[in-house]
Parts: structure tokens; sequence; C-alpha cells
């Protein structure tokens, strides 16, 4: 399904788009089940194990930012992030040890669905070595309008960015650290998936169209990849997540710059209060 010269693509330039990867039958059985969960959402009212919210969301008027490990919550969100045609995909930039590290689902809903500030995957959950990615599903075609993803190409060859302001994480990385000028839109159809490098800096403006942008994110790992601040979790539990491959006890350590995501500032559950944290938004100026 792929051939060298996108492989190459991404291994020059940290991204790449593969169209028509989730078929239209998979992404309606993902579409249908999200406006489930949108509809369960009504009886929330704040951030809880499967909602972030928008902080205009109300029961008559529900909007996430995000579904949180929907895979736990839906076989058809489980069965789409152990999808073997995406599965055969990554295995080319990371080989055929395969660790999920996890997904969420990016809902950026119509007329104000959040931004995302600029940054790496990396500065959130450095590890002992970066054959890490994250996969994006498309459930809606994305456009720039409603808030498509933004990569700086070749941004994962660079040294470790902070994402800090007074000493703080902020999980974010200041707009004047790189020219952002040098942005490339990732606009796709729906059932295309990109694929950023876990050091890509990228970020995304707010929905600010009439259409929804739902972009499920999935991240994994080379099975040797350890996370430097530990695995937080049982050895068989950690072992659970490998979809492909063997686990090991051999963390692959690679000479690759790290900053670690501390101190922070309050108690931050998400990325979104994470960055609400920063003193000037990129996107919006109202923060
Ligand atoms: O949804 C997006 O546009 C970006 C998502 C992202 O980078 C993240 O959730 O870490």
């Amino acid at each position: 399904m792929l051939n060298s010269k996108q492989v190459a693509y991404y291994n020059s330039n940290g991204y790449l788009t593969i169209e028509n990867v989730y078929s239209a039958s998979q992404i309606k059985l993902l579409s249908d089940v999200t406006d489930e969960f949108v509809e369960k959402s009504r009886l929330v009212t704040e951030e809880n194990d499967m909602f972030s919210l928008e902080s205009d969301h109300s029961k008559d008027n529900p909007r996430l930012t995000r579904i949180k490990t929907p895979q736990n919550f839906h076989s058809i969100y489980k069965k789409a992030v152990k999808d073997e045609k995406m599965l055969d995909i990554i295995e080319h930039f990371i080989g055929k040890n395969i660790r999920f590290q996890g997904a969420k689902l990016n809902m950026k809903m119509p007329q104000g669905g959040r931004q995302v500030e600029w940054h790496t995957d990396w500065g959130h959950h450095p590890h002992t070595n970066d054959d890490m990615l994250a996969v994006g599903i498309a459930l809606d075609d994305i456009t720039e309008e409603n808030g498509c993803l933004m990569v700086i190409p070749g941004s994962h060859k660079w040294d470790a960015i902070s994402h800090h302001e007074d000493g703080f994480f902020v999980g974010a990385v200041d707009i004047n650290s790189f020219d952002v000028k040098k942005a490339i839109n990732i606009t796709s159809n729906a059932g295309s998936i990109s694929i950023h490098h876990v050091r890509t800096l990228h970020g995304s403006a707010p929905n600010m169209s009439d259409k929804p942008r739902r972009l499920l994110l999935l991240e994994f790992s080379a099975a040797d990849a350890f996370p430097v601040s530990g695995i937080g979790t049982s050895w068989d539990e950690w072992n659970k997540q490998i979809f492909r491959g063997k686990p090991t006890i051999q963390p692959r350590l690679e000479k690759i710059p790290v900053l670690l995501p501390k101190p922070l500032r309050g108690e931050n559950k998400n990325i979104f209060e994470l960055q609400s944290n920063m003193k000037k938004s990129h996107f919006s100026k109202s923060m």
C-alpha cells in the first residue's frame, strides 16, 4: 500500500497523508457512533473520563473538545484502532514490534471548535527513542476552514524545543521560536489518514466554519521505546498494548534531545487546560 517515495517523504518531512485508508462504510459507522456519544454528553456538566468539554457546552447545545480513550467505550472505535491496513502502513515507520500508546477523538465542532497550540508530542511524553508517531483518521473532510492540522516540515529533526513559559510546562511552544510561515496545511477527505512523527511541530486553528472537523488520533511507538518518566502502569497492562510483534525488557536508548514536561502550573487534565496557562495564544486573541 505504501511506496518507497512515501516512506522517503515521511522520513525527510516528518509527516505524510494517505488517502482512502478507511472505507466509506467504516467512516459512516465511526461517524454515527460519534453522534451517539455527543448525544450522551448532554447529561454531562463537567470534564470526566469520557469527555472534555468546550466552555459553552450545555444540555441544549452539546459541544465537546474531545472523546477520551474512545476505544475503551465502543467496539467500533476499538476495531478502528486495530485496523490491519493502518498497522501495515505504520510498520514502515516504526518497525514490526508495535505498541499502541492511546487514542483520542478531537471533535472541533462548528463555529468555534477549539484550536490546539503549536507543540510536539515529544514535548509531552519523551521516550528512550523517537520511533513514535500519531495517525489521524479523518472522520470528516478536513479543510483549512474547519481547522486542519498544520505541520512544520522537517521539524522532527530539530533540537528539543521548550514547551515552557516562566519555568513552567505549558504544553506549547513560543510562536517566536520558529517560522510559522513554513507551516503546511494537512487537508484531506474523510477516510484518509495523516501520520506525523512524534517530534514534528504541529498545531491547528479554531474551526470557524459550519462543518465539524472530527479527527480520531491514535498514537503508536516501537515496542522498545520506553517513557523516560516510567511506564506508569503494571508490566502486564503495559504489554497488553503490543498490537504487533513482541514486547521487550530492553529499551533502545538513542541520543536524542529531551526536555521533561515539568514542572506543571496547577493540576492540568489535558492539553487544552495545559495550553490555556499560556500568556498568549497563537490562534485566539481572547487568551
Ligand atoms: O486536533 C488537532 O488538530 C491536533 C491534535 C493534537 O495535536 C493533540 O491532541 O495533541
